[in-house]
C-alpha cells in the first residue's frame, strides 16, 4: 500500500514535471527575443541621457570628458555660475594628459592612459574660457576646448 502511494505520487511528479518542461520548451522563443529586444531598447535611451552629464539631487552637475591623441570627447562646455560642478576626467589615450581652466583655476591631475580623475569646483565669474591639456604641445595639436559660464 505505502509502495502504491510512493508511485502514484512518483508520476504525480514526473507528470507535473513533464508539463513544466513542455510549458517551458514552447516558450523561450517568444519570451527570449522579447527579453533581448527589451534589454536592447532601454540601454541606448540610458547611455545617452547619463553617459556624460546629469544633475544630482543637490544640485551637482555631474559630467564626464575624455582626453586622448590630441583632442578632448566634448570640444564645447556650458556651466553656470554658481552650479558646482563634478568633473570626471578620464584618459582614453595612450599618453599622460590633463585637463585645465586657467581663468577659474581648475585642473586635474596629469593622469596617465586609462586612469580617471575627478574634481568639483563651483565656476564663479560669467566668460568664455579655453580649457586644454597641459602635457607637452597637447594644446597646440588640438588638446582644448571651449567652456562657456552663464
Ligand atoms: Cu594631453
Amino acid at each position: 500500500m505505502k509502495n502504491n502511494i510512493l508511485i502514484v505520487l512518483a508520476l504525480l511528479v514526473l507528470g507535473a514535471g513533464a508539463i513544466w518542461f513542455v510549458s517551458q520548451s514552447s516558450q523561450p522563443a517568444a519570451s527570449d527575443t522579447e527579453q533581448s529586444m527589451g534589454a536592447s531598447t532601454p540601454a541606448p535611451v540610458s547611455d545617452s541621457q547619463g553617459s556624460t552629464e546629469n544633475i544630482t539631487p543637490d544640485g551637482v552637475r555631474e559630467i564626464t570628458i575624455e582626453g586622448s591623441e590630441f583632442a578632448f570627447s566634448l570640444s564645447t562646455l556650458a556651466f553656470k555660475v554658481g552650479q558646482p560642478v563634478r568633473l570626471t576626467f578620464k584618459n582614453a589615450g595612450e599618453m599622460p594628459h590633463d585637463w585645465v581652466i586657467d581663468e577659474l583655476g581648475v585642473r586635474t591631475k596629469i593622469i596617465e592612459s586609462n586612469q580617471e580623475d575627478v574634481i568639483e569646483f563651483t565656476p564663479d565669474k560669467a566668460g568664455t574660457f579655453e580649457y586644454y591639456c597641459s602635457v607637452g604641445k597637447h594644446r597646440e595639436m588640438g588638446m582644448k576646448g571651449m567652456l562657456t559660464v552663464e
